[in-house]
Protein backbone atom coordinates (compact mmCIF):
# COMPACT_ATOMS: atom_id res chain seq x y z
CA UNK A 1 0.00 0.00 0.00
CA UNK A 2 1.53 3.78 -1.00
CA UNK A 3 1.62 6.24 1.67
CA UNK A 4 0.70 9.58 0.88
CA UNK A 5 0.72 12.43 2.62
CA UNK A 6 -1.03 15.69 2.37
CA UNK A 7 -0.89 19.55 3.59
CA UNK A 8 -3.90 21.30 3.42
CA UNK A 9 -5.86 18.18 3.77
CA UNK A 10 -8.87 20.22 5.48
CA UNK A 11 -9.20 22.59 1.80
CA UNK A 12 -11.20 22.38 -0.82
CA UNK A 13 -8.43 20.60 -3.12
CA UNK A 14 -6.91 18.06 -0.07
CA UNK A 15 -10.61 16.64 0.79
CA UNK A 16 -11.24 15.93 -3.00
CA UNK A 17 -7.72 14.39 -3.16
CA UNK A 18 -7.94 12.15 -0.04
CA UNK A 19 -10.89 10.67 -1.73
CA UNK A 20 -9.01 10.51 -5.04
CA UNK A 21 -6.12 8.67 -3.69
CA UNK A 22 -7.96 6.30 -0.98
CA UNK A 23 -9.75 5.29 -4.01
CA UNK A 24 -6.35 4.47 -5.67
CA UNK A 25 -5.78 2.39 -2.41
CA UNK A 26 -3.55 4.76 -0.65
CA UNK A 27 -2.61 5.26 2.81
CA UNK A 28 -3.71 8.81 3.50
CA UNK A 29 -2.52 10.93 6.10
CA UNK A 30 -3.34 14.44 6.61
CA UNK A 31 -1.65 17.61 8.49
CA UNK A 32 -3.65 19.55 10.28
CA UNK A 33 -2.57 22.67 12.13
CA UNK A 34 -3.88 24.10 15.44
CA UNK A 35 -5.65 23.15 18.48
CA UNK A 36 -8.81 21.41 18.01
CA UNK A 37 -9.09 22.53 14.13
CA UNK A 38 -12.96 22.15 13.77
CA UNK A 39 -12.14 21.17 9.87
CA UNK A 40 -10.88 17.79 10.95
CA UNK A 41 -13.79 16.29 11.33
CA UNK A 42 -15.50 16.99 8.09
CA UNK A 43 -12.59 15.03 6.81
CA UNK A 44 -13.17 12.40 8.90
CA UNK A 45 -16.62 12.36 8.29
CA UNK A 46 -15.97 12.04 4.33
CA UNK A 47 -13.26 9.92 4.70
CA UNK A 48 -13.10 8.02 7.55
CA UNK A 49 -9.80 5.70 6.59
CA UNK A 50 -7.52 8.74 6.32
CA UNK A 51 -5.00 9.57 9.51
CA UNK A 52 -4.63 13.15 10.91
CA UNK A 53 -1.50 13.87 11.79
CA UNK A 54 -0.30 17.26 13.43
CA UNK A 55 2.34 19.88 11.87
CA UNK A 56 2.11 23.48 10.50
CA UNK A 57 4.17 24.73 7.58
CA UNK A 58 5.44 27.34 9.76
CA UNK A 59 7.39 25.23 11.84
CA UNK A 60 10.35 22.87 10.15
CA UNK A 61 10.38 20.81 13.03
CA UNK A 62 7.06 19.69 13.03
CA UNK A 63 7.60 18.78 9.33
CA UNK A 64 10.42 16.92 9.57
CA UNK A 65 8.61 14.69 12.82
CA UNK A 66 5.66 13.86 10.24
CA UNK A 67 7.67 13.10 7.58
CA UNK A 68 10.07 10.59 9.87
CA UNK A 69 6.70 9.59 11.20
CA UNK A 70 5.00 9.13 7.95
CA UNK A 71 7.12 7.67 6.02
CA UNK A 72 5.75 8.67 2.74
CA UNK A 73 5.74 7.38 -1.08
CA UNK A 74 4.41 11.02 -2.06
CA UNK A 75 3.87 14.38 -0.32
CA UNK A 76 1.36 16.84 -1.77
CA UNK A 77 2.03 20.18 -0.64
CA UNK A 78 -1.28 21.78 -0.63
CA UNK A 79 -1.44 23.94 2.62
CA UNK A 80 -1.62 27.43 2.11
CA UNK A 81 -2.87 31.23 2.79
CA UNK A 82 -5.00 30.81 -0.69
CA UNK A 83 -7.40 33.74 -0.34
CA UNK A 84 -5.42 36.68 -2.86
CA UNK A 85 -7.62 39.17 -1.60
CA UNK A 86 -6.66 38.44 2.08
CA UNK A 87 -2.82 38.47 1.14
CA UNK A 88 -3.02 42.10 0.38
CA UNK A 89 -3.62 42.36 4.08
CA UNK A 90 -1.75 39.79 5.54
CA UNK A 91 1.61 39.95 3.24
CA UNK A 92 3.80 38.54 5.97
CA UNK A 93 1.43 35.67 6.63
CA UNK A 94 1.30 35.14 3.30
CA UNK A 95 4.73 34.91 2.50
CA UNK A 96 5.38 32.97 5.77
CA UNK A 97 2.91 29.77 4.82
CA UNK A 98 2.35 29.96 0.84
CA UNK A 99 6.31 30.90 -0.02
CA UNK A 100 8.64 29.44 3.29
CA UNK A 101 6.36 26.81 3.81
CA UNK A 102 7.42 25.58 0.60
CA UNK A 103 11.15 25.37 1.12
CA UNK A 104 10.12 24.05 4.73
CA UNK A 105 8.50 20.88 3.65
CA UNK A 106 10.66 20.30 0.72
CA UNK A 107 13.49 20.35 3.46
CA UNK A 108 11.63 17.81 5.43
CA UNK A 109 11.47 15.87 2.22
CA UNK A 110 15.23 16.39 1.81
CA UNK A 111 16.57 15.78 5.04
CA UNK A 112 14.26 12.38 6.19
CA UNK A 113 14.61 11.35 2.04
CA UNK A 114 12.85 8.10 1.70
CA UNK A 115 15.18 5.18 1.04
CA UNK A 116 17.79 5.76 -1.96
CA UNK A 117 15.44 2.80 -4.09
CA UNK A 118 12.64 4.68 -3.15
CA UNK A 119 12.71 8.61 -2.74
CA UNK A 120 9.82 10.59 -1.62
CA UNK A 121 8.01 11.81 -4.54
CA UNK A 122 7.17 15.61 -4.19
CA UNK A 123 4.06 17.62 -5.51
CA UNK A 124 4.01 21.29 -5.29
CA UNK A 125 0.46 23.19 -5.85
CA UNK A 126 1.81 26.12 -7.81
CA UNK A 127 -1.04 28.83 -9.18
CA UNK A 128 -1.90 30.48 -12.40
CA UNK A 129 -2.27 33.72 -10.21
CA UNK A 130 1.88 33.62 -10.86
CA UNK A 131 1.53 34.93 -14.53
CA UNK A 132 -0.56 38.06 -13.06
CA UNK A 133 -0.01 40.59 -15.70
CA UNK A 134 0.00 37.77 -18.59
CA UNK A 135 2.62 38.41 -20.78
CA UNK A 136 0.78 36.24 -23.33
CA UNK A 137 -2.55 34.36 -23.61
CA UNK A 138 -2.82 31.18 -23.43
CA UNK A 139 -0.55 30.97 -20.98
CA UNK A 140 1.76 27.71 -21.24
CA UNK A 141 4.60 26.60 -18.71
CA UNK A 142 6.99 28.77 -20.31
CA UNK A 143 4.78 32.03 -20.37
CA UNK A 144 7.29 35.09 -17.83
CA UNK A 145 5.69 34.85 -14.31
CA UNK A 146 4.76 38.89 -13.29
CA UNK A 147 2.42 38.03 -9.88
CA UNK A 148 0.28 40.99 -8.56
CA UNK A 149 -0.05 40.38 -5.39
CA UNK A 150 1.65 39.07 -2.30
CA UNK A 151 -0.07 35.54 -2.43
CA UNK A 152 1.17 35.65 -6.05
CA UNK A 153 4.75 36.41 -5.51
CA UNK A 154 4.86 33.55 -2.73
CA UNK A 155 3.81 30.88 -4.83
CA UNK A 156 6.38 32.12 -7.12
CA UNK A 157 8.91 31.45 -4.40
CA UNK A 158 7.29 28.16 -3.81
CA UNK A 159 7.58 27.23 -7.28
CA UNK A 160 11.24 28.07 -7.87
CA UNK A 161 12.12 26.94 -4.69
CA UNK A 162 10.71 23.50 -6.05
CA UNK A 163 12.63 23.85 -9.21
CA UNK A 164 15.78 24.45 -7.59
CA UNK A 165 15.44 21.06 -5.04
CA UNK A 166 15.26 19.05 -8.62
CA UNK A 167 17.85 20.80 -9.76
CA UNK A 168 19.77 21.08 -7.34
CA UNK A 169 19.30 17.65 -5.29
CA UNK A 170 17.34 15.63 -7.76
CA UNK A 171 14.00 15.41 -5.86
CA UNK A 172 11.78 13.98 -7.65
CA UNK A 173 9.25 17.21 -7.21
CA UNK A 174 6.65 18.38 -9.41
CA UNK A 175 4.28 21.48 -9.64
CA UNK A 176 0.93 21.76 -10.91
CA UNK A 177 0.47 25.60 -12.23
CA UNK A 178 -2.93 24.82 -11.01
CA UNK A 179 -5.80 27.55 -12.83
CA UNK A 180 -8.48 28.41 -10.85
CA UNK A 181 -11.14 25.37 -9.99
CA UNK A 182 -13.97 25.02 -7.83
CA UNK A 183 -16.82 22.90 -6.49
CA UNK A 184 -19.11 22.23 -3.97
CA UNK A 185 -16.34 22.52 -1.11
CA UNK A 186 -15.10 25.88 -2.83
CA UNK A 187 -14.65 28.38 0.58
CA UNK A 188 -17.12 30.89 0.62
CA UNK A 189 -14.95 33.78 0.30
CA UNK A 190 -14.00 32.87 -3.61
CA UNK A 191 -16.56 34.40 -5.88
CA UNK A 192 -17.69 31.32 -7.44
CA UNK A 193 -19.19 29.90 -4.64
CA UNK A 194 -19.72 33.14 -3.20
CA UNK A 195 -22.38 33.59 -5.97
CA UNK A 196 -23.97 30.36 -5.68
CA UNK A 197 -24.39 30.28 -1.96
CA UNK A 198 -25.67 33.77 -2.01
CA UNK A 199 -28.08 33.15 -5.05
CA UNK A 200 -29.34 30.09 -3.17
CA UNK A 201 -30.17 32.13 -0.46
CA UNK A 202 -31.94 34.45 -2.44
CA UNK A 203 -33.92 32.28 -3.72
CA UNK A 204 -35.05 30.84 -0.41
CA UNK A 205 -35.96 34.28 0.35
CA UNK A 206 -32.88 34.49 3.05
CA UNK A 207 -30.72 37.29 1.66
CA UNK A 208 -31.40 40.27 -0.92
CA UNK A 209 -28.41 41.24 -2.47
CA UNK A 210 -25.02 40.19 -3.47
CA UNK A 211 -22.11 42.24 -3.24
CA UNK A 212 -19.32 42.26 -5.49
CA UNK A 213 -15.77 43.75 -6.24
CA UNK A 214 -14.68 43.83 -10.01
CA UNK A 215 -16.90 41.73 -11.98
CA UNK A 216 -15.24 42.00 -15.31
CA UNK A 217 -11.89 40.01 -14.57
CA UNK A 218 -11.70 37.06 -16.37
CA UNK A 219 -10.58 33.07 -15.39
CA UNK A 220 -10.06 30.06 -16.69
CA UNK A 221 -12.41 27.58 -14.00
CA UNK A 222 -12.35 23.90 -13.91
CA UNK A 223 -14.17 21.53 -11.71
CA UNK A 224 -11.57 20.43 -8.46
CA UNK A 225 -12.48 17.00 -8.56
CA UNK A 226 -10.89 17.04 -12.13
CA UNK A 227 -7.31 18.61 -10.92
CA UNK A 228 -6.71 16.56 -8.24
CA UNK A 229 -6.42 13.60 -11.12
CA UNK A 230 -3.95 15.80 -12.67
CA UNK A 231 -1.63 15.97 -9.18
CA UNK A 232 -1.44 12.34 -8.85
CA UNK A 233 -0.29 11.73 -12.13
CA UNK A 234 2.53 13.90 -12.51
CA UNK A 235 3.75 11.78 -9.33
CA UNK A 236 3.67 9.05 -11.52
CA UNK A 237 5.56 9.17 -13.85
CA UNK A 238 9.37 8.19 -13.99
CA UNK A 239 10.86 12.81 -14.51
CA UNK A 240 9.75 15.07 -12.62
CA UNK A 241 7.95 17.73 -14.24
CA UNK A 242 6.43 21.03 -14.43
CA UNK A 243 2.48 21.21 -16.01
CA UNK A 244 -0.12 23.71 -16.67
CA UNK A 245 -3.64 22.29 -15.79
CA UNK A 246 -6.23 24.18 -16.94
CA UNK A 247 -9.70 24.09 -18.95
CA UNK A 248 -8.43 26.41 -21.54
CA UNK A 249 -11.68 28.26 -21.65
CA UNK A 250 -12.18 31.57 -20.24
CA UNK A 251 -15.03 33.43 -18.64
CA UNK A 252 -15.66 36.64 -16.88
CA UNK A 253 -17.54 36.97 -13.31
CA UNK A 254 -20.44 38.50 -15.38
CA UNK A 255 -21.15 34.77 -17.36
CA UNK A 256 -20.65 33.42 -14.12
CA UNK A 257 -23.42 35.75 -12.81
CA UNK A 258 -25.35 34.71 -16.25
CA UNK A 259 -25.42 31.24 -16.02
CA UNK A 260 -25.96 30.85 -12.51
CA UNK A 261 -28.96 33.29 -12.69
CA UNK A 262 -30.19 31.24 -15.50
CA UNK A 263 -29.76 27.88 -13.73
CA UNK A 264 -32.08 29.12 -10.81
CA UNK A 265 -34.31 30.43 -13.08
CA UNK A 266 -33.74 34.37 -13.35
CA UNK A 267 -34.01 36.19 -16.93
CA UNK A 268 -31.58 39.06 -14.88
CA UNK A 269 -28.95 38.63 -12.20
CA UNK A 270 -28.83 42.80 -12.59
CA UNK A 271 -31.13 44.12 -9.90
CA UNK A 272 -29.89 41.25 -7.00
CA UNK A 273 -25.60 42.32 -7.57
CA UNK A 274 -24.25 45.86 -6.22
CA UNK A 275 -21.19 47.08 -6.52
CA UNK A 276 -18.81 47.07 -3.38
CA UNK A 277 -15.17 48.65 -3.53
CA UNK A 278 -14.20 46.63 -1.01
CA UNK A 279 -13.82 43.45 -2.47
CA UNK A 280 -11.66 45.37 -5.42
CA UNK A 281 -8.08 44.53 -5.10
CA UNK A 282 -5.11 47.28 -4.99
CA UNK A 283 -3.62 45.48 -7.70
CA UNK A 284 -6.08 42.83 -10.00
CA UNK A 285 -5.52 39.75 -12.36
CA UNK A 286 -7.31 40.95 -16.04
CA UNK A 287 -7.44 37.59 -17.57
CA UNK A 288 -6.30 34.13 -16.97
CA UNK A 289 -6.60 31.36 -20.16
CA UNK A 290 -4.07 28.15 -19.58
CA UNK A 291 -2.65 26.47 -22.23
CA UNK A 292 -2.57 22.37 -21.10
CA UNK A 293 -1.36 20.83 -24.02
CA UNK A 294 1.52 19.33 -22.45
CA UNK A 295 -0.99 18.08 -19.13
CA UNK A 296 -2.57 16.01 -22.18
CA UNK A 297 -0.39 14.80 -24.12
CA UNK A 298 2.52 13.50 -20.93
CA UNK A 299 -0.34 12.83 -18.59
CA UNK A 300 -3.17 11.68 -20.64
CA UNK A 301 -4.41 14.15 -18.09
CA UNK A 302 -8.57 16.43 -19.47
CA UNK A 303 -11.12 18.10 -17.61
CA UNK A 304 -14.31 16.51 -17.66
CA UNK A 305 -16.90 18.93 -15.99
CA UNK A 306 -17.84 21.74 -18.52
CA UNK A 307 -17.94 25.30 -16.87
CA UNK A 308 -21.88 25.21 -17.47
CA UNK A 309 -21.91 22.14 -15.29
CA UNK A 310 -19.72 23.34 -12.72
CA UNK A 311 -21.84 25.94 -12.08
CA UNK A 312 -25.15 23.94 -11.49
CA UNK A 313 -23.54 21.87 -9.60
CA UNK A 314 -22.26 24.28 -7.14
CA UNK A 315 -25.89 26.07 -7.26
CA UNK A 316 -27.38 22.91 -6.70
CA UNK A 317 -25.75 21.96 -4.32
CA UNK A 318 -25.74 25.29 -2.08
CA UNK A 319 -29.43 25.19 -2.66
CA UNK A 320 -29.69 21.48 -0.76
CA UNK A 321 -27.65 22.76 1.73
CA UNK A 322 -30.05 25.63 2.14
CA UNK A 323 -32.92 23.86 2.39
CA UNK A 324 -31.50 21.45 4.74
CA UNK A 325 -30.63 24.35 7.33
CA UNK A 326 -34.34 25.19 7.86
CA UNK A 327 -35.15 21.09 9.54
P1 LIG B 1 -7.94 26.10 0.60
O1 LIG B 1 -9.29 25.48 0.49
O2 LIG B 1 -7.82 27.53 0.98
O3 LIG B 1 -7.08 25.21 1.63
C1 LIG B 1 -5.87 25.65 2.15
C2 LIG B 1 -5.36 24.63 3.13
O4 LIG B 1 -4.10 25.08 3.65
C3 LIG B 1 -6.27 24.39 4.33
O5 LIG B 1 -6.35 23.01 4.58
C4 LIG B 1 -5.54 25.09 5.45
O6 LIG B 1 -5.77 24.53 6.73
C5 LIG B 1 -4.10 24.84 5.04
N1 LIG B 1 -3.16 25.72 5.75
C6 LIG B 1 -3.24 27.05 5.90
N2 LIG B 1 -2.22 27.50 6.65
C7 LIG B 1 -1.47 26.41 7.00
C8 LIG B 1 -0.32 26.21 7.77
N3 LIG B 1 0.31 27.23 8.39
N4 LIG B 1 0.17 24.97 7.91
C9 LIG B 1 -0.46 23.91 7.32
N5 LIG B 1 -1.56 24.04 6.57
C10 LIG B 1 -2.08 25.27 6.41
O7 LIG B 1 -7.14 25.92 -0.79
P2 LIG B 1 -7.45 24.97 -2.04
O8 LIG B 1 -8.36 25.68 -2.96
O9 LIG B 1 -7.77 23.61 -1.56
O10 LIG B 1 -6.04 24.97 -2.76
C11 LIG B 1 -5.03 24.00 -2.42
C12 LIG B 1 -3.67 24.55 -2.82
O11 LIG B 1 -3.66 24.83 -4.22
C13 LIG B 1 -3.27 25.85 -2.15
O12 LIG B 1 -1.87 25.83 -1.99
C14 LIG B 1 -3.66 26.93 -3.16
O13 LIG B 1 -2.87 28.08 -2.96
C15 LIG B 1 -3.34 26.20 -4.44
N6 LIG B 1 -4.09 26.59 -5.61
C16 LIG B 1 -5.45 26.62 -5.58
C17 LIG B 1 -6.16 26.92 -6.72
C18 LIG B 1 -7.67 26.92 -6.73
O14 LIG B 1 -8.25 27.47 -7.69
N7 LIG B 1 -8.33 26.31 -5.76
C19 LIG B 1 -5.48 27.19 -7.92
C20 LIG B 1 -4.08 27.13 -7.92
C21 LIG B 1 -3.40 26.81 -6.77
P3 LIG B 1 -6.79 25.13 7.82
O15 LIG B 1 -8.04 24.34 7.65
O16 LIG B 1 -6.11 24.87 9.10
O17 LIG B 1 -6.97 26.58 7.53
O1 LIG C 1 -11.47 35.88 -7.35
C1 LIG C 1 -13.15 38.90 -8.58
C2 LIG C 1 -11.73 39.01 -8.06
O2 LIG C 1 -11.08 35.22 -4.97
C3 LIG C 1 -11.74 35.68 -8.72
C4 LIG C 1 -7.51 31.15 -5.44
O3 LIG C 1 -7.88 29.79 -5.35
O4 LIG C 1 -7.55 31.09 -7.83
C5 LIG C 1 -8.09 31.75 -6.70
O5 LIG C 1 -7.76 33.13 -6.74
C6 LIG C 1 -12.02 37.02 -9.38
C7 LIG C 1 -11.00 38.11 -9.04
O6 LIG C 1 -10.14 33.81 -6.87
C8 LIG C 1 -15.39 39.45 -5.81
O7 LIG C 1 -11.28 40.36 -8.06
C9 LIG C 1 -15.16 40.18 -7.83
O8 LIG C 1 -10.71 38.83 -10.21
O9 LIG C 1 -12.53 33.75 -6.44
P1 LIG C 1 -11.36 34.65 -6.31
P2 LIG C 1 -8.69 34.25 -7.40
O10 LIG C 1 -8.27 35.55 -6.87
O11 LIG C 1 -8.71 34.09 -8.89
C10 LIG C 1 -6.12 31.15 -7.96
C11 LIG C 1 -5.72 30.37 -9.19
C12 LIG C 1 -5.42 30.75 -6.73
O12 LIG C 1 -4.32 30.19 -6.77
C13 LIG C 1 -5.98 31.25 -5.45
O13 LIG C 1 -5.50 30.48 -4.34
O14 LIG C 1 -13.28 37.52 -8.91
N1 LIG C 1 -14.17 39.28 -7.62
N2 LIG C 1 -15.91 40.31 -6.72
C14 LIG C 1 -14.29 38.80 -6.37
N3 LIG C 1 -13.59 37.88 -5.69
C15 LIG C 1 -13.95 37.58 -4.43
N4 LIG C 1 -13.28 36.64 -3.74
N5 LIG C 1 -15.03 38.22 -3.83
C16 LIG C 1 -15.77 39.16 -4.47
O15 LIG C 1 -16.72 39.70 -3.92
Amino acid sequence: MKRALITGITGQDGRYLSEFLTGKDYQVFGVVRGQNNPKAELVLNENPSVELVDGDLRDLSSLIALVEQVQPDEVYNLGAMSFVQLSFTQPDLTAEITGLGVLRMLEAVRIVGGTQNNPVRFYQASSSEMFGKVRETPQNEMTPFHPRSPYGVAKVFGHNITVNYREAYGLHASSGILFNHESPRRGLEFVTRKITNSLARIKLGRQNQISLGNIDSARDWGFAGDYVEAMWLMLQQDEPDDYVVATGETHTVREFLDVAFRVAGYDDWKPYVRHDERFERPAEVDLLMGDASKAHSALGWKPKVSFEQLVQMMYENDLSEEQARTH
